[in-house]
């Protein structure tokens, strides 16, 4: 088996400082729990970035302060966000890719998100994945739902992103695929060969399906995008998460890959 990458989803656009202090909002903050879930475990971040008043935000200045600074600081793979919060214009969630991030998130269909919809209509995804070409980003395939594994493929049938495939599967969002290890298995068969793929489990579902994860041979997101809890009731940090997440892999004797053993697995070019 693959050593496990473990994905810290820090911030998200979602989640507020009045949910959880711990929650990281400024470059400041957003720098440090790079570093400390770095130190836990973690080998990719998946950032996104919020204004002065703590709401979502893409923009690129803001991201171009945090990319240069965890990437100063530490040897992380950075992922940015282009799903950024929901009712966000394309031209808004694009603006970090000219950034030419060593990675950023894709999502490849619309999808019922709590009340609301995340709207990536096909047209849209077409011109996504021109700018992610354009600027030479790897993408992760946001997959909240199954049919959205056959659009991705779909634009690589198209001949977008030539090369190694990975897909994050994103469940137990409200609206979307519930997170079952029955659903698990069946994403995991619709992967082309020579895929590789992470889990993120929403809310109290993190923690199974990262361990679902690890022995399945797949890779793990956890973070407070995702999760706010430790266990009920009892806030987390994201370095905690983390820390878990590597603890209970290594005990399952599944060693923790590197950012620079992240890099040879997913085939990236830094
Ligand atoms: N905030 C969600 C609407 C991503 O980062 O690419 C979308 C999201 C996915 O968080
Ligand atoms: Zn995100």
């Amino acid at each position: 088996m693959q050593k496990l990458i473990i994905t810290a989803a820090l911030v998200g656009a979602e989640v507020t400082k009045e949910d959880t202090p711990h929650l990281p909002t400024t470059t400041e903050e957003i720098v440090k729990a790079a570093e400390e879930v770095r130190k836990a475990g973690a080998s990719i971040v998946h950032i996104h970035v919020r204004d002065k008043n703590g709401r979502p935000s893409q923009d690129r200045e803001l991201y171009r302060e945090v990319i240069e600074r965890i990437e100063k600081q530490t040897d992380l793979v950075v992922q940015v966000s282009t799903g950024g919060a929901v009712g966000m214009s394309a031209e808004e969630r694009l603006e970090p890719i000219s950034l030419r991030p060593e990675m950023a998130t894709l999502t490849t269909g619309t999808v019922n998100f709590g009340n609301d919809v995340f709207m990536n209509d096909p047209q849209q995804l077409v011109r996504f994945a021109e700018e992610f070409e354009q600027f030479g980003v790897r993408p992760e395939f946001e997959i909240f739902d199954v049919g959205m594994i056959a659009n991705a493929l779909h634009l690589v049938k198209k001949g977008y992103f030539t090369g190694h495939l990975h897909f994050d599967f994103v469940m137990g969002v409200p609206g979307a695929l519930p997170a079952t290890a029955e659903n698990l298995l069946h994403l995991i068969r619709q992967l082309p060969e020579g895929a590789t793929w992470t889990v993120a489990g929403i809310g109290k579902h993190q923690l199974p399906m990262a361990v679902l994860g690890i022995v399945l041979g797949g890779h793990v997101r956890v973070g407070l995008e995702d999760n706010i809890y430790y266990r009920k009731g009892e806030l987390a940090t994201n370095a905690q998460l983390v820390e878990r997440v590597a603890r209970i892999s290594m005990e399952l004797d599944r060693g923790i890959a590197t950012p620079d053993e992240t890099r040879r697995i997913l085939n990236l070019t830094k």
